[in-house]
């Protein structure tokens, strides 16, 4: 039975990240030849760059829950990536977390320079939408709908959500925060996004707002469950294992679960944000099968 399961899960992970890809590639071939020179090739080696395509897995998965069976929800998953790669980009870039090496490869600034990976991950953000209006198109989405989704991704892409999150971090560097001040930062920089994957999911298979609420209050639960499972990573994993530089946070003397409540708790809280999550979807009966197993690799991953 739980080998069934652990199959199932890594069969969803690879699909995610083989439809997602697939999606991606697409439009890295196609901005290559809009955008000539340097700007083109930055934006493509951005979106081909290996994730482990987590979010997109939330995707299909709160997708199904809610009844969803269409393939196409591919572009949808692709949209939401498109937003998380501009935000690597930039994350890594001198002003901000200034890194080497992102999932495995030269960051984007190393390789194509700072002006133009800047320039490339601004860019992004509009074809996020395009990815998003491409994609609502194929699932034959209401363009209502279409209006609800892109201000779920866009909103919690924005200042009240992960760019919101990004900024407090920056300004918290060197600082200890509070356990509540440092949710805030872990809710906007990381949760708000992994939250709207699983909104957009349900309202693209056209769940009731029961459901999506259910999918809201498990998507935030696991958004912050994710993050305290990167920090715990950041101090307990390799560089080769992470693809991209350990202890960073120790480095940027930042504030984070392991340094407010050591491995240990910042282990035990991810797991209890996970059950928590699980619990939202089976108070409001949604199926919670794919979504459960996603809750257990966000806590238990090593990379
Ligand atoms: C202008 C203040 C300002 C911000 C711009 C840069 C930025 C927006 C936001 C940063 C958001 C960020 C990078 C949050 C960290 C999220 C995170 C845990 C990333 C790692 O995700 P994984 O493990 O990585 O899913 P892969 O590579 O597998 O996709």
């Amino acid at each position: 039975m739980a080998e069934a399961a652990a199959t199932a899960l890594d069969d969803l992970l690879a699909e995610a990240r083989d439809v997602t890809d697939a999606r991606l590639e697409r439009w890295a071939s196609r901005l290559e030849a809009h955008y000539a020179g340097q700007a083109g090739r930055a934006l493509a080696y951005a979106l081909r760059s290996p994730g482990k395509r987590v979010r997109p897995a939330l995707v299909l998965a709160a997708y199904r829950s809610a009844g969803g069976v269409a393939p196409a929800i591919a572009g949808v998953a692709a949209a939401v990536e498109t937003v998380h790669t501009y935000s690597l980009v930039h994350d890594d870039l001198p002003c901000m977390d200034d890194d080497d090496l992102r999932r495995g490869r030269r960051t984007t600034h190393r390789v194509y320079g700072v002006p133009t990976a800047t320039r490339a991950g601004y860019l992004l953000v509009g074809v996020a939408a395009q990815v998003l209006t491409e994609a609502a198109t194929d699932l034959g989405l209401a363009a209502g709908t279409l209006g609800t989704m892109a201000e779920e991704l866009f909103t919690a892409g924005g200042i009240e959500g992960m760019v919101g999150g990004q900024w407090l971090d920056l300004e918290a560097e060197g600082r200890r925060l509070s356990l509540d001040e440092l949710i805030r930062v872990h809710r906007g920089k990381t949760g708000a996004l992994i939250r709207a994957c699983c909104v957009l999911g349900g309202s693209a298979a056209g769940a009731g707002p029961e459901a999506v609420a259910a999918l809201r209050g498990y998507g935030e639960e696991i958004g912050l469950a994710f993050q305290i499972a990167d920090d715990v990573l950041d101090a307990t994993a390799t560089s080769d294992q992470l693809g991209k530089t350990a202890g960073r946070d120790l480095e940027l003397a930042k504030s984070t679960y392991v340094s407010l409540l050591g491995v240990d708790g910042a282990r035990e809280a991810a797991q209890r944000h996970a059950r928590q999550a699980v619990a939202w979807l089976d108070a409001a009966g949604v199926p919670s099968g794919p979504l459960a197993a996603l809750a257990g690799y966000i806590v238990t991953r090593n990379n």
